[in-house]
């Protein structure tokens, strides 16, 4: 019996040398230590030995199977450890290699002196409002002091939808909304998109306005001026100057037009500006108390002053863009130097 251990322990050991994979690994534990292995079979067979000689072949069986259990043990970590390295050096990465530099966005111009705009209004108490693109003539011209077939209206060349529905022309239409809808004091913005049949290198027929309105008790063109020109000043930098030029609107009354001082030429006259040191940049006004009666404010207790902004004229300045149409364009050329 004692022999027999010993040979199948050296057939093991033998076995167990030739053995190149996992796979094998297994079918030669079954081999050996299995239910019907050959050490397990020894076992079966101790019944027959002598008493005396039991302990000793005992201790011979449990020899053997630790020796070859933990020589198992030790090729499976062996074969584990080949995959793992393998495995290894098919995913392997150089850290070294330098990374991929992923394209980075920008905000669009307009979208740039809207955030600026908004931003330094909103620090000045003002609130956003918002009011329709698709308008009825009512709140575009005639709540505006401007009645049907006023000779005013050719003032903007207007997209009509139906007699009495168009595409506003102006966000001052917000004007006249919020003066029937909130109660004064008040202080609103309206930024948004416009429409008016006109097209060259400083019109487009979709461009951006922004209109202000403060209704409040002793407004006068001093609260106005001083607005503008802190607005303008968080716009441009702090050497910008305005300059108001006496103009014409129905809804207010006097009317200015507002240029600032020429950014890229600081005043001195150059290409943008056409040679005269300022670029004009919004029409305002002391509302007309004609348009506070109309919207249901009272006229001998409250004034206001009113604004509104050509949004893609201050990113044009602000960007020295030569023509309005290259903002709607899409040329990521144009806009990559934007950012
Ligand atoms: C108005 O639209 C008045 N609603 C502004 C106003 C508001 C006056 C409140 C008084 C009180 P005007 O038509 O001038 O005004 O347009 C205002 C600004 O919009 C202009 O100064 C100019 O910067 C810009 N603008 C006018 N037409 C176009 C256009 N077709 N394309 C791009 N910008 C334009």
């Amino acid at each position: 019996m004692e022999q027999k251990l010993i040979e199948i322990r050296d057939n093991a050991r033998e076995e167990l040398c030739g053995i190149k994979e996992k796979e094998g690994l297994a079918s030669f534990k079954v081999k050996y230590l299995g239910k019907q292995g050959l050490l397990t079979s020894v076992l079966r067979g101790m019944r027959d030995i002598s008493p005396e000689d039991r302990p000793k072949i005992g201790m011979l069986v449990n020899e053997i199977r630790d020796e070859i259990e933990s020589k198992i043990n030790l090729k499976e970590k062996e074969f584990d450890n080949v995959e793992l390295l393998k495995e290894l050096e098919n995913t392997a990465i150089d850290i070294t290699e330098p990374g991929k530099a992923h394209e980075k966005g920008g905000l669009h111009p307009l979208s740039q002196v809207y955030d600026l705009l908004i931003d330094s209004c909103v620090n000045m108490g003002f609130k956003v409002v918002d009011g329709p693109e698709v308008e009825l003539d009512y709140y575009n011209f005639e709540a505006l002091n401007i009645p049907k077939n006023h000779p005013s209206r050719d003032m903007q060349d207007t997209f009509f939808v139906s007699e009495n529905i168009l595409l506003r022309s102006q966000t001052s239409s917000v004007q006249a909304r919020s003066m029937q809808t909130m109660k004064p004091p008040f202080k609103i913005i309206s930024p948004g998109r416009v429409y008016r049949n006109d097209s060259d290198a400083t019109h487009s027929p979709v461009f951006h306005q922004m209109e202000g309105l403060v209704i409040d008790e002793n407004i006068s063109m001093a609260d106005l001026k001083s607005m503008l020109t802190i607005l303008m000043r968080k716009t441009f930098g702090e050497a910008t100057q305005i300059r108001f030029r006496p103009s014409f609107f129905p809804f207010t009354e006097p009317s200015v037009e507002v240029d600032v001082t020429c950014p890229n030429c600081k005043g001195e006259g150059c290409r943008i500006c056409k040679g005269t040191g300022f670029m004009e940049l919004l029409g305002a006004g002391i509302v007309n108390p004609k348009v506070l009666e109309i919207n249901g404010i009272d006229s001998k207790k409250y004034r206001g002053f009113a604004f509104g902004f050509g949004v893609d004229r201050v990113a044009m300045v602000k960007n020295e863009i030569g023509d309005i149409r290259s903002m709607f364009r899409n040329d990521i050329r144009f806009l990559k130097q934007m950012k």
